[in-house]
């Protein structure tokens, strides 16, 4: 994935373009009635976004060898069901939000039913996508992986993390209650992508273990960051509405602990997650600069 002297920006641009093409192709624009629905999944998954979820997977099924275009598959797929839990939770239901990845939010774009349905039919794509012979040989390790992608996204991960977000605007969460959302809302996504690599090579004992304990500690420096650059930064930087956090008297890392502690629990965290990678050595090259990169906006 990385050859040694290619340089981070690099290796991420290139990890983004080939996603974007995968995600065009599996995203056809359609003549007919159901036209709008494939448009405006494409306007929800297309031109933008960092791709941190599939690099995670490129960059884990390097350690082990995996064939690219096997990794690239399973990275549309976690960046599909990223991408629609932003499609949702950019309604008017729930953050009622207009401007996403520098442009209108899916349902602005077209209307709130189309937008529902784009975030399902990616929800299931994603799916469809993990299930198929290309992505594995094995039907065993694709069971693994709609398995492992279905628990990270659901009621125990990403979207049970939602829900207790939705119930604490009335009931303030305390630190330890905030990282465990944050683990569900999050990290669960994150640290699927970054166990797929695993999946892919079929490793498990200790190397999935590190990859997983990589995965705890850089969820929750994303988070910490995500935290920051809410309280932090501009619209123009971050292509999205800030200062939410904070106007909803929501509890997060930074109102918890702090700006300058929360900054540097997230380099704590960062050079925490590189440790867990000792046992691949200079292989893990890419991943321990995901870490800089994940906490680098909010520093
Ligand atoms: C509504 C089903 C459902 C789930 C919502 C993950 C989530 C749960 C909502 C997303 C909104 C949000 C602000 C989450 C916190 C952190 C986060 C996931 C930020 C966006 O991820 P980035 O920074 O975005 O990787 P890009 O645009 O770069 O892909």
């Amino acid at each position: 994935m990385m050859p040694e002297g290619r340089d981070f920006a690099s290796a991420q641009a290139e990890a983004a373009l080939a996603v974007d093409e995968l995600l065009q192709a599996l995203l056809p624009e359609p003549a007919g009635h159901e036209a709008d629905l494939f448009r405006a999944m494409r306007h929800g998954t297309l031109g933008g976004g960092k791709r941190l979820r599939p690099l995670l997977v490129l960059a884990s099924a390097d350690l082990f060898a995996v064939s690219p275009s096997r990794a690239l598959r399973v990275g549309a797929a976690v960046e599909m069901v990223h991408c629609y839990s932003l499609i949702h939770d950019d309604l008017p239901c729930m953050d009622d939000d207009d401007l996403r990845r520098g442009r209108p939010t899916v349902h602005k774009a077209f209307d709130e039913a189309t937008a529902v349905l784009a975030g399902d039919a990616l929800l299931t794509l994603a799916f469809e996508v993990l299930a198929a012979p290309q992505t594995h040989g094995d039907a065993e390790v694709r069971l693994e992986l709609v398995r492992g992608l279905a628990e990270a996204a659901g009621g125990r991960g990403m979207v049970g993390g939602q829900a207790i977000d939705l119930a604490a605007e009335h009931r303030p969460l305390d630190l330890g209650s905030v990282t465990r959302l944050q683990q569900l809302k999050t990290g669960a996504l994150i640290a699927f992508a970054c166990g797929a690599g695993a999946m892919l090579g079929k490793i498990g004992g200790p190397l999935r273990q590190a990859l997983h304990a990589y995965a705890h500690d850089l969820g929750l420096a994303f988070q910490i960051t995500d935290d920051l650059l809410d309280a932090e930064g501009s619209v123009a930087a971050t292509g999205k509405r800030v200062g939410k956090d904070a106007a909803a008297g929501k509890a997060t890392f930074v109102s918890l602990l702090g700006i300058e502690p929360a900054r540097v629990q997230a380099r704590i965290l960062a050079r925490q997650a590189a440790r867990h990678l000792d046992p691949f050595g200079e292989r893990a090259g890419l991943l321990r600069e995901i870490a800089d990169f994940v906490i680098a906006r909010g520093q």
